[in-house]
């Protein structure tokens, strides 16, 4: 089960009506009255924080799921004025004596793993996760962190655009698509190619791609990315039917991968795959045109180290256009030592 909710939070009433809007999923995934409570915790801090800055305050909340656990990743999202220092807020925090004014302790101790980004003029990002559950001690490799937000057109339900990513010790693969158009129809071709894409998932990925443009037909058509992270050999090879954007981001600077024009389901003159180098210490960003791609992270110093879904969520706020479904999907290795956890 793969779901989103995006509640805006600018005004105090919003505060309440977010932790209202998260329960039902809560009790959707069958979590505990004891989990629910900690969630609601969590949510009323960071919609409360969202309020004292009341510039474009969005909570972004998703289902996450590992190794048959699941949870929920919270992210916070505003233009606020933002914090010139967040570390010293973060230190504050977790202090025993709390930070009284920014709630942001509380969300840290509720919290399995917590992380932020934010800078004067730009506004913050918070991500919380939270298991309803302890992770298994022997998780499936998983060398990439993910953090994707998946939004419908305002007005929409259903999402036409989709995601999935499979992984193992020696490569990492990464489907992006838009189904044509919006609605229904739009998520019906999404959903397909998600389908096909994990039937052929080892196999190379200008072949999973001649899969899914081949099954697609009897669908509406997507524009299609497959990604994918060779761990052994570092490279990421791409290959792309229409306009799925995807970058390499390294510290030497960034690099826009190429994919051919064309409808997946439909014609594709072109299906070819290119290979890039990559380094342990890079970060790869795949989304839809419902994201505008004037962004650069060089304007946002710090960003590539925090978690993935906070660089997501960045992008989200800053260029979601806001008039079309919008994916925007974000990995980065786990550093040596941090683990496959969470
Ligand atoms: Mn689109």
């Amino acid at each position: 089960m793969k779901k989103i909710l995006r509640i805006p939070v600018e005004e105090p009433s919003q505060v309440g009506e977010a932790r209202r809007l998260t329960v039902p999923l809560c009790r959707l995934m069958r979590f505990s009255e004891v989990d629910i409570g900690r969630i609601s915790l969590i949510v009323t801090e960071a919609a409360t924080n969202l309020v004292k800055h009341a510039a474009a305050g969005e909570l972004l909340i998703r289902t996450l799921e590992c190794g048959g656990v699941l949870g929920l990743e919270i992210l916070a999202t505003d233009r606020g004025p933002g914090m010139a220092n967040p570390a010293r807020f973060l230190q504050d925090g977790v202090s025993t004596t709390g930070s009284p004014g920014t709630g942001l302790g509380a969300i840290v101790r509720a919290s399995a793993k917590f992380d932020l980004f934010s800078s004067p003029g730009q506004g913050t990002v918070m991500m919380s996760r939270y298991w309803a559950g302890r992770l298994p001690r022997d998780l499936p490799a998983r060398p990439l962190e993910i953090g994707a937000i998946c939004l419908p057109i305002p007005g929409e339900e259903s999402c036409g655009d989709g995601w999935a990513v499979e992984q193992d010790r020696q490569r990492s693969v990464v489907l992006a698509c838009d189904g044509l158009g919006h609605g229904l129809d739009a998520a019906k071709a999404s959903l397909e190619a998600e389908r096909l894409f994990r039937i052929h998932r080892t196999r190379p990925v200008a072949e999973i791609v001649e899969m899914v443009h081949a099954g697609l037909c009897s669908t509406r058509g997507a524009a299609i990315g497959v990604l994918e992270v060779d761990h052994v050999d570092a490279v990421v090879r791409f290959c792309g039917i229409g306009n799925i954007a995807a970058r390499i981001i390294t510290a030497s600077g960034e690099r826009h991968l190429v994919s051919h024009n064309g409808i997946a389901g439909q014609e594709a003159r072109k299906i070819q795959q290119f290979t890039y180098p990559w380094d342990d210490g890079g970060l790869v960003v795949v989304h839809s045109d419902g994201i505008a791609t004037r962004w650069s992270l060089a304007d946002y110093p710090g960003l590539p180290r925090r978690h993935p879904s906070v660089v997501a969520g960045v992008l989200n706020r800053d260029f979601r256009r806001g008039h079309d479904d919008s994916l925007v999907l974000v990995a980065k290795s786990r550093g040596r030592g941090a683990g496959n956890r969470g």
